[in-house]
């Protein structure tokens, strides 16, 4: 895109008065639909994977480990057997007896490492992983039935952080398979670039941090009923950010082919990333329904979820900037310990890709470069958690400029302005293999800056206001509190892999969508039929949205990486337009015209020309046809010879390259020195995806993120213990903020369309936690004028920083 073209392309949306919507008017691509999904998921008649209860159903419990780190030396089942109501007991014996491989599909990690298996071997490796299983009449009695038996471990040394198990020369091994605990190792960039880069610059700024571990929150635990039937093969309903995914996972888990699972995934209550991975409760399901030939329901408890269900984030990292005195930054050096937990689920892969490429922000650095390390620890299993990636890298990227403006004495936002990529520069290639389709960094920021009155903050930041002078008439108010101005810009990066999406139309010119993404809080069967309305110029009511079905959908991905709408959106769209076409030529024989003369408008065709032809006849007559004649002539009468009969296409929908979001969003608290208590006073999202579906929805994602990373920055945080033991199993132990706990989130956005798909979208569902992280810790910093504070800021860290820099505490 030429410089010109990304001016153009680029335009604000106000935030305020008639303009607040950025409803794009005419069309319903861009307007505020309200979301269909609510009035079910409102008035409780939206079903859940839970909610669903086929005759005959019993229910699975789990013996979980005590231990984080332990070899089992004898499992006692034999009470629980005897016991009233339990129907079976299982061990890893009886996974290994079975024809299952019983363990789940290992994808990233490299050599002959163990997969999870999914009852435990002869060793457990993290707090809670499922030992035994008991099948029970009902949740009562398989609990009962867990209760009664009994595990003999003998204890081993555990180990929790990742650098440790790397590094530390006397850490427990935990797989003979991965030396020093490490499962992957990988580089990114130019070594000797950036080691020229950082000889070459005046000074470096280095930085070591924590990216603190995560539990994804989904209102609704993970949840699975398993059916089998020896012809049909199995039903699962589940919870899953997957269908497609979680089946061809099952199936190796299981031992059987694709075609003999379906899975069904009903209404999701969120999911974050955890509902996309295969974890051992749904498969453990599946596994005892085939043996009892009865319908076997498991749903995870909130503390169980806690337990098992993949965690996120967990990075320690060392970095650097390489810097010039004029704030020029020439390079930037990462080295990063990831904990992937007891066992790989998938994360080596992604780390690299998602993490090590992001790490240029939005800033233009001739050289960087990243190592990462995946390392085992005797903790659960980790995988991608909204954000994925991209938030611990941005995370470090920003933290680093706001030390770096800190040493040289430089306004952090100057600094940022004069690194930023320019518009003319896209697409832009960093030197970490990631190639930006487009972007206008600065007019996003200078939003941010204003809508914030950046200078005047900036200006009193670091103080306690008074209530004399200036300050006074600035709005100033004397607590005695410490006020900062924290700013972060971003990137994300969306879209990747396939999808795909069908579009039906009925006799009655009615409208099927079936897409391979699955919404769980997103509101796809809004937005997709707010596309494909367009698409086919009907109204929205005549659009049906399904998803979450892999018998009634064409093999499809997931929803995950903020990829649906510019991929599944863009391939719902695709079938649309094919429908369109032969539409069109079903209504040129209709009309008995060529298809060219055929115009649509308004749900009916007629023909264009005035030139004495058969198609100026038609036109002078008045000859009108209207789409839901066609559909019915396109199963009927009427079909021109060379068309077979019906009105569907799919589209199996592939992106070439990544669309990159960005933005920059900022943040004002106001520190109280005597407890450590921050308030955020204003927090404002500025935010570009390309061309928006529906802002309305846009803005809700855009808040649930930056709910989710500020819960980050300032209350979540996983601990462990020494020996492994997960100290933060509920929701009275794990921070997880109420909506009391976070400010009014203030939204607004630029418009920088992706050239990569025609829709001009970008992904939006992972923006907030990415931004939000940094910009509050670079407020808190700023307020209490420290260089660095690892997340979460709880009151006594913060207290701590303060007491510290005033030289109150040792
Ligand atoms: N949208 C739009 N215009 C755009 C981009 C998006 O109108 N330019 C709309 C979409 O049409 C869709 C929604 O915004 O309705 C999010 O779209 P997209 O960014 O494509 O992201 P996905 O639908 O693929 O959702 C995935 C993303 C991820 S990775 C996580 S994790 C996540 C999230 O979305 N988990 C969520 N949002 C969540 N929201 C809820 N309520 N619950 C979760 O678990």
């Amino acid at each position: 895109m030429s410089d010109a073209d990304s001016a153009d392309a680029t335009r604000g949306v106000e935030l305020d008065a008639d303009d607040a919507d950025g409803d794009t008017g005419d069309t319903y691509t861009g307007s505020r639909e309200k979301r269909r999904e609510d009035v079910a998921l409102l008035t409780g008649r939206a079903e859940y994977t839970d909610d669903h209860e086929p005759p005959g159903t019993v229910s699975l419990a789990f013996v979980r480990s005590e231990h984080g780190h332990a070899d089992l030396k004898e499992i006692d089942t034999s009470t629980a057997e005897a016991m009233d109501g339990v129907i079976g007991v299982y061990t890893w014996n009886d996974l290994e007896a079975s024809p299952s491989p019983g363990r789940l599909p290992l994808s990233g990690l490299e050599g002959d490492i163990p997969a999870h298996p999914v009852l435990a071997t002869d060793r457990v490796r993290y707090h809670g992983q499922p030992i035994a299983a008991v099948v029970a009449e009902d949740r009562y009695r398989a609990r009962d039935g867990v209760a009664a038996v009994d595990v003999e471990y003998e204890p081993l040394e555990a180990v929790v952080d990742p650098q440790d198990a790397a590094t530390d020369p006397n850490a427990p091994q935990l797989f003979a398979e991965a030396p020093d605990n490490v499962a992957t190792s990988a580089e990114l960039g130019d070594a000797d670039a950036t080691d020229r880069a950082f000889d070459a610059a005046d000074r470096t700024v280095e930085i070591d941090l924590t990216n603190n571990r995560l539990i994804p929150s989904a209102l609704e635990p993970r949840a699975a009923i398993a059916e089998f039937d020896p012809d049909e093969g199995f039903t699962v309903t589940m919870t899953s950010q997957s269908p497609h995914g979680h089946r061809r996972k099952l199936a190796h888990t299981l031992g059987v082919r694709e075609g003999e699972i379906r899975v069904i995934s009903p209404h999701v209550g969120g999911g974050f990333g955890h509902k996309g991975h295969h974890h051992p409760g749904e498969a453990m399901a599946a596994w005892c329904a085939r043996d009892l030939d009865r319908p076997v329901k498991w749903t995870a408890t909130r503390s169980e979820n806690y337990l098992e269900g993949a965690h996120g984030r967990d990075h320690r990292t060392t970095a650097a900037l390489a810097v010039d005195h004029d704030g020029s930054i020439r390079g930037l050096r990462a080295e990063t310990y990831a904990n992937v937990g007891g066992y790989g689920l998938g994360v080596g892969a992604s780390m690299p890709a998602r993490y090590g490429r992001l790490l240029a922000s939005q800033y233009a650095i001739d050289a960087i470069r990243c190592e990462t390390h995946t390392v085992f620890t005797n903790t659960a299993p980790i995988h991608s958690y909204r954000g994925a990636g991209r938030p611990e890298a941005i995370y470090v990227t920003e933290r680093l400029v706001d030390v770096a403006a800190d040493e040289l004495g430089i306004d952090p936002v100057e600094l940022r302005q004069r690194n930023l990529i320019p518009s003319g520069a896209f697409p832009y290639e960093t030197p970490v293999g990631a190639t930006y389709d487009s972007g206008d960094y600065e007019p996003a920021m200078e939003r941010a800056l204003e809508a914030i009155g950046y200078d005047d903050r900036r200006d009193r930041s670091g103080t306690t206001w008074d209530s004399s002078g200036e300050d006074v008439e600035n709005g100033a108010i004397d607590d005695g509190r410490l006020r900062g101005v924290g700013i972060a810009n971003y990137v994300e990066s969306t879209g990747g892999g396939f999808e795909s999406g069908l579009v039906r139309v009925l006799p009655d010119g009615d409208v099927e969508v079936y897409a391979g993404t699955h919404s769980h809080g997103q509101g796809h069967e809004t937005t997709y039929a707010q596309l494909v309305a367009d698409a086919l110029s009907l109204p929205i009511e005549r659009i049906h949205v399904s998803e979450g079905d892999t018998e009634a959908i064409p093999t499809g991905t997931g929803t995950f990486g903020s990829r649906s709408t510019i991929v599944g959106g863009n391939a719902v769209v695709t079938s649309a337009e094919k429908v369109l076409s032969k539409v069109r030529r079903i209504a040129a024989a209709e009309l008995e015209v060529d298809p060219e003369r055929v115009v649509y408008d308004g749900g009916a065709f007629t023909v264009s020309g005035t030139d004495g032809s058969e198609a100026a006849t038609a036109s002078a007559r008045g000859d009108e046809v209207s789409f839901a004649a066609v559909a019915e002539a396109a199963y009927g009468r009427g079909l021109p010879d060379d068309l077979e009969p019906g009105l569907e296409a799919t589209t199996f929908y592939e992106l070439d390259g990544t669309a990159y979001t960005f933005g920059t969003h900022a943040c004002i608290v106001a520190v109280d020195p005597a407890t450590g208590d921050v308030e955020l006073e204003r927090y404002l999202a500025v935010d570009d995806c390309g061309e928006r579906v529906n802002p309305t929805i846009v803005e809700g994602q855009v808040h649930g993120g930056v709910a989710q990373g500020i819960a980050q920055a300032r209350y979540e945080q996983v601990a462990y213990d020494d020996d492994g033991t997960l100290l933060t199993d509920a929701m009275d132990s794990y921070g997880v903020p109420r909506a009391a706990d976070l400010p009014q989130i203030e939204t607004d956005a630029t418009v920088t369309p992706s050239p990569l798909n025609e829709l001009g979208v970008k992904g939006i569902g992972e923006a907030g936690t990415i931004a939000a992280p940094p910009a509050v810790v670079n407020a808190v910093c700023d307020a209490l004028d420290v260089a660095h504070i690892d997340m979460p800021l709880t009151e006594e860290r913060v207290w701590r920083a303060v007491s510290e820099e005033r030289g109150d505490v040792n």
